[in-house]
């Protein structure tokens, strides 16, 4: 059997996770000589390797083959991998090629001029997300979530429907859908803007989308560490947390957003209490600005009802925890949603996704969906996005057929969402139960399996019961 790394729990985030070395002025990181590798880790003492040689993991679990992890790494390194009989492929043979590419890509003065043609810039988003609102003006309404450490602010914008939410409410429930903690991931924003986009355009011709609308408000939050991501445009393509300076000369910056959330922080289980860390996950919970600001305005939500943090590129769909191994107590909603979400992005781009827990990558603490999940209930997923084979550059031709991704796996997700709204009228009551209560008692339909065993049955009820007590369903 292959040794899996995802499963090796601390390794991958533990210790090793070393970032290149960054100058206090934060001059251009070049990446000569450097290559990504695909390896395939026979034990620990292999992982331990490459974590030290390497320092910087890009990936592994997903679509990847069993066990296999991606590294990037000095090509003079590469004898010693050989040299210990580490399996490997070369995926990237020279990164900074590939950077110059991805900018004369960017730059081609020929290039299509369409928003999804190329990758934005935080200007060019903010002034998308005014043109946005422009165009939909009884849609979409541009938010300010709060400040970075740079003082870049963290905007956002709120899509539904002029259609009023129900029973009075002030307002409807809302799904958050963020991006860009991790700087670097560049198609993560893309995804999140094609999902607003294409909600906005289909609102009209497309019956689920109006539906989702009509009942839900969405929320998005492209660029969740604009520091990080102006470094990623200026100075250092792969950079992946903010822009804090952690410790004095010798100077080290960043803390990894996606380890400064409050629930499963501080665990030595896949983050690092070590500055120069990748997953270095501050001096406290909540102590860096962006990841404060996040969770501030997702507290102030009265119904935050989903959430999904937008990585990339595993290939994956992760439920909570990601910071243990014991179930969280939706379990049942989340594995209920969880291959509806995977089987719908299938059906719709081809590409396969995987879904699971922390077993399916590796354990990670002070991560957003555990926050959300274990803070405000919503049903909270990490989406990493679909390998391009160019790691954290995906050629401009893979916005629209990831972003096709990202709309799937939100269309099946906000429709998943209230399985106890059994006549579809959005509102989860008496009619309900009584329908509940004619599939329990003939045991023959399964209009009431919520947890997806074949029976309407008492767990069923418990289900039943608490999305009516809950009222999670708009
Ligand atoms: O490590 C992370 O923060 C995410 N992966 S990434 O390669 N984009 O950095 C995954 C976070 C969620 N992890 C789990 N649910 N295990
Ligand atoms: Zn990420």
């Amino acid at each position: 059997m292959k040794f899996q790394i995802c499963f090796a729990v601390a390794i991958c985030a533990v210790g090793g996770m070393v970032s290149a070395t960054h100058a206090a002025d934060f001059g251009e990181v070049r990446y000569d000589a450097q290559t990504v590798i695909r390896t395939h880790p026979r034990s620990i003492e292999d992982v331990r390797l490459l974590d030290a040689i390497s320092g910087d993991r890009w990936s592994c679990g997903g679509s990847n083959p069993d066990g296999a992890v991606d590294y990037r790494v000095h090509v003079d390194d590469l004898q010693h991998l050989r040299g210990a009989g580490v399996e490997f492929e070369i995926l990237i043979p020279d990164l900074e090629a590939l950077v110059e590419s991805e900018r004369a890509e960017q730059n081609d003065p020929f290039r299509p001029r369409g928003f999804f043609d190329s990758f934005p810039d935080y200007a060019t988003t903010s002034s998308y997300v005014n043109s946005l609102v422009s165009a939909y003006p009884q849609f979409v309404s541009r938010v300010s979530i709060g400040y970075s450490l740079e003082n870049r602010e963290i905007f956002g914008f709120r899509v539904t429907s002029p259609v009023a939410p129900l029973n009075g409410s002030p307002r409807k429930p809302v799904v958050m859908l963020n991006s860009l903690q991790h700087a670097r991931e560049w198609i993560t924003q893309t995804t999140d803007l094609y999902i607003a986009t294409r909600l906005l355009e289909l609102y009209s011709t497309d019956t689920t989308i109006s539906g989702i609308l009509d009942k839900y408000e969405v929320v998005f939050v492209p660029i969740s560490n604009p520091d990080g991501y102006q470094i990623t445009w200026t100075s250092d393509r792969y950079w992946r947390k903010n822009a804090r300076v952690v410790s004095p000369p010798p100077m080290v910056v960043g803390v990894d957003l996606n380890r400064n959330w409050s629930v499963g922080w501080g665990l030595n289980n896949g983050s690092s209490g070590s500055y120069t860390s990748e997953t270095y996950r501050g001096k406290s919970r909540f102590s860096e600005p962006e990841s404060k600001a996040l969770s501030d305005y997702m507290l102030a939500i009265p119904k935050l009802v989903a959430h999904i943090d937008i990585h990339s590129y595993a290939s994956l769909l992760l439920r909570p925890w990601a910071y243990q191994y014991p179930t969280p107590p939706a379990i049942f909603a989340f594995n209920r949603i969880g291959p509806v979400v995977i089987a719908a992005i299938k059906s719709r781009t081809g590409y396969t996704y995987k879904y699971g827990g922390p077993e399916a990558l590796y354990l990670a603490s002070g991560v957003a969906p555990d926050w959300s999940y274990g803070t405000t209930d919503s049903i909270s997923f990490t989406l990493e996005m679909r390998d391009s084979g160019y790691g954290f550059s995906p050629p401009a031709s893979t916005i629209v057929p990831a972003g096709e991704d990202g709309l799937a796996a939100v269309i099946a997700l906000v429709t998943s969402l209230c399985p106890a709204d059994l006549n579809h009228d959005n509102v989860v009551d008496d009619s309900d139960f009584q329908l509940f209560v004619v599939a329990y008692d003939i045991l023959l339909s399964n209009a009431g399996d919520f947890t997806g065993d074949g029976l309407t049955d008492d767990a069923d009820f418990s289900q039943f019961v608490a999305a009516y007590d809950k009222l999670t369903c708009p």
